[in-house]
């Protein structure tokens, strides 16, 4: 409480100190648009891919240390119930950048790489929304929510994308370190692109005389296990075809720095505006290739070598903030997309050299699961001298980043699935979300308090290749997340009462779907 109280001080300093500010120099802006503008921080999301709730020291890890992503957790708000929308990657960023649940949007799935974009120009996101209040806004890294208008040609500007979505600048991979065109784009054109060797895509069949991790096991350095045998890039085999473009692939190992790099250039180009930095980063998703300074670093295999290597990434970029002296006026949040896999697709020794590490920190189930694992994630805001710093179990959703950081800097989200958590996010209160929606594959579940609600799905109960229980049942389950954190208790029979509060409140916010005819709503 004590904290609570000297950050109420500090943050009413800060609104002070920024309208003075505002007020001071004098700027053009009408006295009735200096009221509106609150505090403007940079603000950075860093957005891991695959890593799991239980992936970081801060987070209970103990064969495995993360040494400056745990200085965000400790100096900063840790949530303990911090969800992605989704199980996958493509519906939990849609649901990251535009505030509205992705199974609204029914091309929000994990999308090949040739893709059209799914997020709608007209549609409100967080990139546009802190343009509007004066930001500069640029993403750097893992993109995944497609790109063109569903004819992408690779050799040419390719639009709509991040750019034409709220991003004044982009640097990206246009869809999974797995899945081709293994090159960069940045506004839109692949980077490094030799005109006299064009690049060639095409997700249903191979070109003619090009090799592929099917037919020509003895070119891969890296084995796969299921998926994955289409084209080979760097001696990886990849999902989907590609030829030419040579000279514009990426090199696997040189990503993490490569795109530190890029960011660390737009950090510093943009050190005296207030920024918006998306960081989504690829590690640890497949296919996991640690520079060879990371390697064995970790002693679990190249997935924890990626997650070190990951965590020096964010070390240094609190390095550049410092060095620009921008540290104190930049709001750092810190999640993942979804929860852990080990083995996705690639003979990466994963499992083997796994030991006692739980990437799910006890939960149940992991990427592509109903059950917890799938969904809660490191979730952590950080604000250096600003968020006093806590630990927090209220129930929050990175979708709720827009209506939050939408108050933070004084402007009204339009109607939409995001709720404002801006007090939740800076320490200065306890309460979270009533209820969320989750979501795994188009499947979806109720969580409401301790409760969470997993509807009867039809389909395997484990996938068998990546060996993770998906929360498919022929009954409803129920679970008392508090008491039984490992959902091994279903209390759907036992408390008829809760399940139907859950069952009524979920088909309010869910509508009418095909899985409801099994929800026996009366
Ligand atoms: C799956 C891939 C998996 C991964 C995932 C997307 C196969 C067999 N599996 O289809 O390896 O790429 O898609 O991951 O191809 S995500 O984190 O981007 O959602
Ligand atoms: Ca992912």
């Amino acid at each position: 409480m004590n904290s609570i109280k000297r950050f109420k001080s500090e943050w009413k300093a800060v609104y002070a100190f920024s309208i003075l500010f505002v007020a001071t120099i004098g700027c053009q802006k009408s006295a009735e648009k200096e009221e509106t503008i609150k505090v403007r921080p940079n603000i950075i999301v860093i957005y891991l891919d695959d890593l799991g709730y239980g992936d970081l020291s801060s987070y209970g890890a103990t064969e495995l240390q993360t040494p400056n992503i745990d200085k965000l957790a400790n100096e900063g708000m840790k949530f303990t119930n911090g969800y992605a929308t989704s199980a996958t990657c493509t519906p939990s960023r849609y649901a990251l950048l535009t505030g509205e649940y992705p199974w609204r949007r029914k091309s929000a799935k994990i999308l090949p790489g040739t893709a059209p974009l799914i997020i709608d120009t007209a549609q409100q996101t967080l990139p546009k929304l802190l343009r509007s209040a004066g930001y500069q806004t640029g993403i750097v890294g893992k993109w995944h929510l497609g790109l063109g208008n569903g004819s992408a040609n690779w050799n040419e500007l390719i639009s709509p994308g991040p750019n034409e979505v709220g991003f004044d600048y982009s640097y990206i991979m246009a869809a999974t370190q797995d899945r081709v065109p293994t090159v960069y784009l940045e506004d839109g054109l692949v980077v490094g692109l030799d005109p006299n060797d064009p690049i060639q895509v095409n997700y249903a069949q191979n070109f003619d005389g090009e090799p592929t991790g099917l037919d020509n096991p003895e070119l891969l350095k890296m084995k796969w296990h299921h998926g994955h045998n289409s084209s080979i890039v760097n001696g990886i085999p990849r999902i989907g075809y590609m030829k030419g473009g040579e000279a514009a692939r990426w090199v696997d190992e040189e990503m993490a720095d490569h795109f530190l790099t890029k960011a660390r250039e737009y950090i510093k180009g943009h050190k005296d505006d207030p920024f918006f930095l998306y960081l989504p980063m690829q590690q640890p998703h497949v296919p996991r290739t640690p520079h060879p300074r990371f390697v064995g670093k970790s002693g679990l295999g190249p997935r924890g070598d990626v997650i070190v290597e990951a965590d020096w990434c964010i070390g240094e970029i609190m390095k550049a903030l410092e060095e620009e002296g921008i540290l104190e006026s930049t709001l750092i949040i810190f999640s993942s997309d979804n929860g852990p896999v080990l083995n996705d697709g690639y003979y990466d020794d994963a499992v083997e050299k796994l030991g006692t590490h739980d990437p799910k920190g006890g939960l149940r189930g992991g990427k592509y699961s109903l059950f917890e694992a799938g969904t809660r994630v490191p979730f952590i805001s950080y604000w250096k001298g600003k968020i006093n710093p806590g630990q927090s179990d209220a129930l929050i959703c990175q979708m709720d980043l827009l209506a939050s950081i939408g108050r933070l800097v004084g402007k009204k989200v339009e109607k939409s699935d995001s709720e404002d958590m801006l007090d939740l996010l800076l320490g200065n209160s306890d309460k979270g979300r009533e209820s969320l929606v989750i979501e795994a594959n188009t499947r979806t579940a109720f969580k409401k308090g301790d409760w969470v609600m997993i509807p009867p799905y039809n389909g395997e109960a484990i996938a068998k290749d990546v060996n993770i229980e998906l929360g498919n049942s022929e009954n409803f389950m129920l679970f008392n997340l508090k008491d039984d954190p490992g959902q091994l208790n279903n209390l759907a029979d036992s408390n008829p009462a809760k399940l139907k509060e859950l069952k009524k409140e979920f088909y309010e916010i869910r509508g009418d779907y095909s899985g409801f005819e099994k929800l026996e709503l009366k």
